[in-house]
């Protein structure tokens, strides 16, 4: 199995603080309030409709109780992007910071720091070393992941024959953790024994970069029945490709079914594709932010978070699977959108 990989430039991150420095587009500033908190989001990357969603769940809950919101969208889904932001609201003093984490290891510096400060500081969509947050907003059980992105490989399939992955980046923690979980499961459960994966490519978590990430996957493995995207924006540029190229190869994954709308389908490039609510998972990690910051709850298993506009509500604070000293919250479940129900989805989210 081959993978690929590209390599980070500090040249980024000089970008980023430029841009920073400019006021660009990688920071929404947001209203004032009245005296109600300032609350940080960063996500992984701009450019990303997945990333937006989570801004707007967000943004709404803090301004809807009176906060101030401060959105940060990096340039490129890596740490070195993540923590030029991390450095600034430090600077600007904010009450919280709630991040998708594009590394596990690599922001522990600088979000310790920001603890230090007097900083909250909780990880949604994609966690960190878990020493360095009160706890995580995670949109579904890694399980539950990989086990509806194996049986829609399945699925697409029949059951047989040669799969690849397209994931993010090399280092983006949600990706690597659902990865492996499906790689477990693929070599546990015979249900999948005559599927075989053959290649893992990572499209950076960009458009450009994820369809020639899909090029290179059509022309080395002619033999290749479907890609399962564990990436709404590799999703929908992979799906794009394929309708492009004329190809057989079909797709499945994790995407926003507005962006998806147009692929669609049993005769399109994509028979059916599933993801969490995303203004949802923003909504939640709002609540949490804010409980954390008025000293509701401290982040510890047995709390819980109340949600008043989010059907879950309360959420319950609960162990790590994997790490009893550290806590999660799930926001829950996945929808599945095919032929049948993408008319009424693609303008939900
Ligand atoms: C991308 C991001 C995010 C992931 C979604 C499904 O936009 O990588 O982390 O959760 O896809």
């Amino acid at each position: 199995m081959k993978k690929s990989r590209k390599t980070r430039g500090m040249a980024l991150t000089a970008f980023a603080l430029a841009g920073l420095l400019a006021g660009g587009m990688m920071v929404q500033g947001a209203e004032s309030s009245e005296g109600g908190g300032k609350y940080a989001f960063i996500s992984k990357s701009m450019d990303n409709p997945y990333n937006f969603a989570m801004a707007e769940g967000f943004q709404e809950v803090i301004e809807g109780a009176g906060g101030e919101c401060v959105v940060n969208h990096p340039l490129n889904a890596y740490a070195d992007d993540q923590i030029t932001l991390i450095d600034s609201l430090i600077s600007q003093d904010v009450d919280a910071i709630a991040i998708a984490a594009n590394d596990e290891t690599r922001l522990t510096e600088a979000l310790t720091e920001a603890r230090e400060a007097g900083i909250q500081v909780i990880t949604v969509d994609s966690d960190t070393d878990h020493s360095v947050r009160s706890t995580f907003c995670n949109q579904a059980s890694t399980e539950l992941i990989a086990q509806t992105m194996m049986d829609a490989v399945y699925d697409i399939t029949g059951g047989e024959g040669q799969y690849a992955i397209l994931s993010t980046t090399l280092y983006a923690t949600n990706q690597n953790a659902w990865l492996e979980a499906m790689e477990t499961l693929a070599a546990s459960d015979e249900k999948y024994v005559n599927l075989e994966l053959i290649d893992i490519a990572y499209g950076e978590d960009q458009a450009d970069a994820s369809a020639e990430k899909t090029k290179d996957l059509l022309e080395e493995h002619p033999d290749l029945k479907a890609i399962c995207a564990l990436t709404s924006a590799g999703i929908t540029a992979a799906a794009k490709t394929l309708s492009e190229e004329e190809t057989e190869v079909k797709i499945t994954g994790l995407g926003m079914p507005s962006e998806l709308a147009e692929y669609i389908g049993e005769d399109g490039p994509c028979p059916k594709a599933y993801l969490w609510n995303p203004i949802d998972l923003g909504r939640l990690a709002a609540y949490t932010s804010m409980a954390l910051v008025s000293g509701e709850i401290t982040g510890a298993a047995g709390e819980s978070v109340e949600a008043d506009t989010l059907e879950g509500s309360p959420y319950a604070i609960t162990e790590l699977p994997e790490d009893s000293s550290a806590t999660e919250i799930v926001l829950g479940s996945m929808d599945c959108f095919d032929a049948g129900n993408i008319d009424e989805w693609k303008d939900v989210f």
